[in-house]
């Protein structure tokens, strides 16, 4: 579901990020005009671009003037929404989608072959730009490409397991989303050479609120419309990725029996819509809502020393915001 980043309420951010989007086009194009198109494409179709704001937020939580963010600041958002372009080309062949970001996905337009090897050239795009910004810039956006990658497989080994356990669960999503969230801010940080301990607090908050966000993203998969999402809904259901409201009804939640019995391999359109609504029906997407408020609440409280300045506070208002796209959902 694509919501307004809350964010964009910091007065400078949206200059800022119109130039994060000119580098982020030319840092695509290749002499090859196919690679370039195929590269492009996701960049084209938009996306919330919260990593780069991240970036360039935590930056200017040490310039109450707001000026204009440093080119390497610029280039820091660019190389982390580049690893997160890669990783979405990626990740689209694993599933199959047919969609991303409303447009048809790359494989789905130009076959697995192609979006694989666009999608290194988008990680191989992102690594130049990051030695560039050093070698702690450079060796943090690796190891994080690694904790990508580990958390993808830790899910990949328990696609239609109906007794993955919560901790597997989020031990999957510390890698697969909360560590580059984590990293967009600690880039932002070491770029906008910030003192260590500000750097520290808001590599916290980036990855707490992380964990947040893909709780969200995981919740809004069982209750929101394909319309909403922009994407088939329930697709995780129909993956086998059994996310945290569905782990709960299985452990023993209102008709654990009978979502058992549904899921562990291929669902059907009736079956989906059943197991749909025995988890809605459950009370864990409100539990689930009460761990990725948790979550949220400390990314927040991870920048109490910073929410003085305007961005300490937007990213504070960030996480707050989190919360509200996934509560009119599930209200239904
Ligand atoms: C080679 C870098 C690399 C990774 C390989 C495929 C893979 C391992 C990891 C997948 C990681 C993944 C896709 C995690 C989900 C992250 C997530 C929440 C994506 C959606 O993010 P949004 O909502 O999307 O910010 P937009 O489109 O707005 O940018």
């Amino acid at each position: 579901m694509s919501q307004p980043n809350p964010l964009l309420l910091l007065p400078t951010l949206v200059d800022d990020l119109a130039r994060v989007e000119d580098q982020l086009r030319l840092s695509v194009q290749a002499e090859d005009p196919f690679l370039t198109e195929v590269a492009s494409h996701l960049i084209n179709a938009g996306g919330k671009r919260v990593r780069p704001a991240f970036s360039v937020t935590a930056a200017a939580t040490r310039n109450p003037a707001m000026e204009p963010a440093p080119p390497e600041v610029i280039s820091g958002a660019v190389s982390v929404e580049l690893v997160h372009l890669g990783s979405l080309y990626h990740d689209d062949v694993m599933d199959d989608a047919l969609t991303r970001r409303t447009v048809e996905s790359v494989n789905a337009r130009w076959g697995n072959l192609k979006a694989i090897l666009a999608g290194d050239y988008l990680l191989a795009r992102a690594s130049e730009i990051a030695a560039s910004l050093g070698t702690e810039v450079a060796g943090l956006l690796a190891s994080t490409i690694a904790r990508l990658c580990e958390g993808q497989i830790l899910e990949l080994q328990h696609t239609f397991n109906v007794q993955r356990s919560e901790e597997s669960y989020l031990a999957s999503i510390d890698g697969k989303t909360a560590s580059l969230l984590g990293t967009a801010c600690r880039v932002g940080g070491i770029v906008g050479d910030l003192p260590r301990p500000i750097i520290e607090r808001l590599t916290q908050f980036g990855h707490s609120y992380g964990m947040a966000f893909q709780i969200v993203d995981d919740i809004l998969d069982v209750v929101a419309t394909d319309e909403e999402l922009g994407k088939p809904s329930g697709h995780d259901l129909v993956e086998g990725v059994y996310t945290l409201p569905v782990i709960r009804v299985l452990a023993g939640g209102t008709d654990a029996d009978r979502l058992g019995e549904l899921l562990g391999g291929p669902l059907e359109p009736a079956g989906l819509a059943e197991a749909r609504s025995i988890v809605r029906a459950s009370g864990a997407v409100e539990t689930a809502l009460d761990t990725a408020r948790f979550y949220a609440d400390q990314a927040a409280s991870a920048l109490t020393d910073v929410t003085d300045s305007e961005a300490g506070a937007a990213l504070v208002a960030a996480a707050d915001h989190l919360l509200e796209t996934v509560r009119v959902a599930a209200q239904r």
